[in-house]
């Protein structure tokens, strides 16, 4: 089955015609420097053709703070609709063939009927992430916790949403569930931390206990936010420790916002690959804290030597390594379709220069203690403009040279902003 195609084929075939002769020398230029330096262009290309991240369903709703939001005229209002944006993100880019969903904001009445939407779309659905940060209506109240909650009735009430995201993940033909807590403290004093852990991991063997098999649960540590003064799940050392107990199939997630300011993220991750606990990443980029600002918009130096890393384990064949890949950003002040395909840009340009870098070269710096020569290799990796293999393997994949470009002249934007008035009481994006 083709499947349905949001944007005229026609229009991406026009902009390609016009950029396809630029783009063959530009990337004859890119083959010939590479060849210098004993590397097969096409072997890197063909590694980007199949590099996949996750669109976060979340993510194609105008995001905000605490103090406002400013909606994009014609977001989307529903799961489907939210489908139809992230198959436009796929159709033009290429790099995004799955979409994780977030329950309850996600919730639908029939769930087949849901999966076999997104397949019209060519659209799977990824890692099931559970909602237990905020309160429904006539349900019991996560203003002091969630799974660690002192109060055991709402501990349960919360293990039960975790378990009905697994059932709703079964019917979507999900093979993960990401379970973040909001849980935590705004006052010294307010939580016994020691108490507050052990009810988690007690809360989380009864959630563990229903993965299938073939799956895979991620906990996703945060420092701050909701909670102001600490959170129960603060650090990669907290999650390590709580997957290490938790089980074999329990894993860490790395939201590369999740973290304070200056914190070795890269060295983390090596960590979570060594003892094969690095379940996978939410990718965003921040200046302060959790700002869910655009991958690679502030420092896209940190995303290539994160995936230095990343490249390093798959050359190797690191055991068990098999990371899961996200976005997870707010989009404030874009329109989150446009980011998010220069989001998933930013990650193949990461991918592709760590995959430059000469790891014979950079192993014998290290091991002969020569710092500078070590740190070149990295930098004459990272400053190789790689954009025409990028470009080569998203149209070599079926999509636009210029995704942004086509977008804009689709005027998909607009033609929703007509066909979906807001229901300004809607929930979209994080607020
Ligand atoms: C949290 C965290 C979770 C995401 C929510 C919306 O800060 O990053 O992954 O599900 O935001
Ligand atoms: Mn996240
Ligand atoms: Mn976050």
């Amino acid at each position: 089955m083709t499947p349905r195609m949001p944007i005229e084929p026609e229009l991406i075939a026009k902009h390609n015609a016009r950029l396809e002769q630029d783009l063959a020398a530009d990337y004859e230029h890119l083959g010939a420097v590479l060849a210098r330096r004993g590397v097969d262009l096409e072997a890197i290309t063909a590694r980007i053709q199949r590099f996949a991240v996750a669109i976060p369903s979340w993510g194609v709703g105008s995001g905000g703070t605490r103090f406002a939001r400013f909606p994009v005229a014609g977001e989307p209002r529903n799961v489907f609709e939210k489908l139809e944006d992230c198959a436009v993100i796929q159709q033009l880019g290429r790099a995004t063939p799955t979409v994780s969903p977030h329950f309850p904001w996600d919730r639908v009445d029939d769930f087949r009927e849901l999966r076999e939407f997104a397949r019209s779309y060519g659209i799977v659905f990824d890692a099931v992430n559970s909602n237990t940060f905020e309160d429904l209506p006539g349900r019991l109240s996560y203003k002091f916790g969630s799974l660690t909650h002192s109060d055991k009735a709402v501990r349960e009430q919360a293990i039960a949403h975790n378990l009905e995201c697994i059932e709703i993940g079964k019917q979507l033909g999900s093979r993960a569930l990401t379970v973040w807590i909001g849980d935590g403290s705004n006052f010294p004093g307010q939580l016994n931390m020691t108490k507050a852990l052990e009810r988690y991991l007690e809360s989380m063997r009864v959630i563990v206990a229903a993965i299938p098999d073939g799956w895979r649960a991620f906990i996703e540590h945060k420092l701050y936010e909701p909670a102001l003064y600490s959170t129960v799940i603060a650090d990669w050392g907290t999650s390590f420790i709580c997957a290490t107990q938790l089980g074999p199939n329990v894993q860490c997630l790395v939201d590369l916002g999740h973290h304070a300011p200056t914190t070795n993220i890269e060295q983390i991750v090596s960590r979570l690959i060594q003892f094969q606990r690095l379940g996978g990443f939410h990718f965003n980029d921040s200046k302060y804290g959790d700002d869910d600002l655009d991958t690679g918009s502030i420092n896209p130096f940190q995303i290539f030597l994160v995936f230095n890393e990343l490249v390093d384990a798959e050359l190797r064949g690191a055991p068990g390594f098999a990371p899961a890949y996200m976005l997870d950003q707010s989009h404030n002040v874009t329109d989150p379709i446009e980011s998010l395909l220069e989001s998933a840009v930013a990650l193949q340009r990461a991918y592709a220069q760590a995959l430059l870098v000469d790891r014979e070269a950079l192993n014998s710096a290290q091991e002969s203690n020569d710092a500078l020569m070590a740190n070149r290799t990295l930098q004459s990796a990272v400053r190789m403009d790689v954009e025409s293999a990028i470009k080569m393997a998203r149209k070599r994949n079926g999509g636009a040279i210029d995704p942004v470009a086509v977008f804009r002249d689709s005027r998909y934007r607009q033609c929703k902003a007509a066909a979906r008035p807001q229901d300004l009481t809607g929930k979209s994006g994080i607020v």
